[in-house]
């Protein structure tokens, strides 16, 4: 383990491959690692990139890729799909839409399994992006398709955050639906180059910008690049007024929002490992709702009053 961290901290390839398998792995090692990097992370700022699936996030991202190793940044991609854990279609597609970077050493691209839990994969993410970081990526980019849980998540992992819509798939209503509204502080609508793409825009101008005036709308066409070079100018003056202003607060905010993560999920593991010791218990339990001797509440209150105790 040791030896892969070392390799890590200068920046070897192999060693952040090896990493971030470890930690999709998440056993007894993956906290070995982190325990092991944490302390020389924190450098690398993060850039979120969601939207609907077909919006043209992958594209857009192959084209971030290529701007921003332009302006001198080495960039990890961190793509997590949560498809790619029911066929392997959206990460072949995603390799091959960013593969002119794959040879790059600057570059180091990776999708990862999001194995439907949408906590599951929030755990791995968070530390793979601090396998990057330790290992010099300073610019982390995260695409997730935003139709679910895990899109709101992103926002609370990125420093900046990109929405991405267009005039096919991404019209102002969905975005409202999926929460989409909220979260990004840069909306793109791609795909300028086809019809619907100006209204789609004013739509989105007069759904965001009102009420919160930092927000920034843009128009790009991620297939030919256009527009490009202005979000990158976008990410780049929103993370600076970020880092300038209140970067502390929304940092202490990550923090605590990682640390209720793992503890909920260390709390669950170990209501589940009580049920199954106390099979006899447990049945009894689901006889009195059964017979409706006890409602559900009072069920599991009883249950958790016996796996944690009150101060
Ligand atoms: N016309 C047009 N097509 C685009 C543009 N950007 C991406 N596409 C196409 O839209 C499809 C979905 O793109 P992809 O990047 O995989 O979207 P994702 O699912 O959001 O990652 C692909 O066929 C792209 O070639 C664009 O700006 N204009
Ligand atoms: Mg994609």
């Amino acid at each position: 383990m040791v030896s892969i961290v070392d390799a890590l901290l200068k920046g070897e390839r192999w060693a952040v491959a090896k990493a971030i398998s470890i930690l999709e792995d998440n056993g007894i090692q993956a906290r070995e690692i982190v325990e092991m990097i944490f302390k020389h992370s924190g450098n690398a700022r993060v850039i979120g990139v969601t939207g609907p699936a077909g919006a043209g996030k992958s594209t857009l991202v192959g084209r971030l890729i290529g701007a921003y190793r332009a302006r001198g940044f080495k960039v990890g991609v961190l793509a997590v799909d949560p498809s790619s854990s029911i066929s392997g279609g959206a990460i072949l597609g995603d390799r091959v839409r960013m593969q002119e970077h794959a040879l790059d050493e600057g570059t180091y691209i990776r999708s990862m399994a999001s194995r439907g839990a949408s906590g599951g994969v929030s755990f791995a993410l968070r530390d793979a992006i601090r396998v990057l970081d330790v290992a010099g990526f300073n610019r982390i980019i995260v695409e997730s398709v935003g139709a679910g849980q895990l899109d709101v998540k992103i926002s609370s992992i990125a420093d900046v955050t990109i929405v991405v819509l267009n005039p096919q798939t991404g019209d102002s209503i969905q975005a409202i639906k999926a929460g989409l509204t909220e979260v990004g502080d840069i909306y793109v609508v791609n795909k300028a180059d086809i019809s619907g793409a100006n209204a789609l825009y004013n739509d989105i101008r007069s759904l965001v910008v009102d009420g919160r005036d930092e927000v920034v709308v843009l128009k790009t066409v991620a297939s030919t690049g256009k527009g490009v070079d202005e979000l990158v100018d976008a990410v780049e003056q929103s993370l600076s007024r970020k880092l300038s202003n209140g970067y502390k607060e929304m940092l202490r905010k990550r923090v605590e929002s990682e640390l209720m993560d793992i503890m909920l999920s260390m709390l669950s593991k170990v209501v589940q490992d009580r049920m199954e010791r106390e099979k006899e218990e447990e049945d009894s339990i689901i006889e009195k709702v059964l017979s409706r001797e006890i409602d559900p509440y009072k069920a599991a209150e009883s249950i958790v009053a016996r796996v944690v105790r009150y101060e």
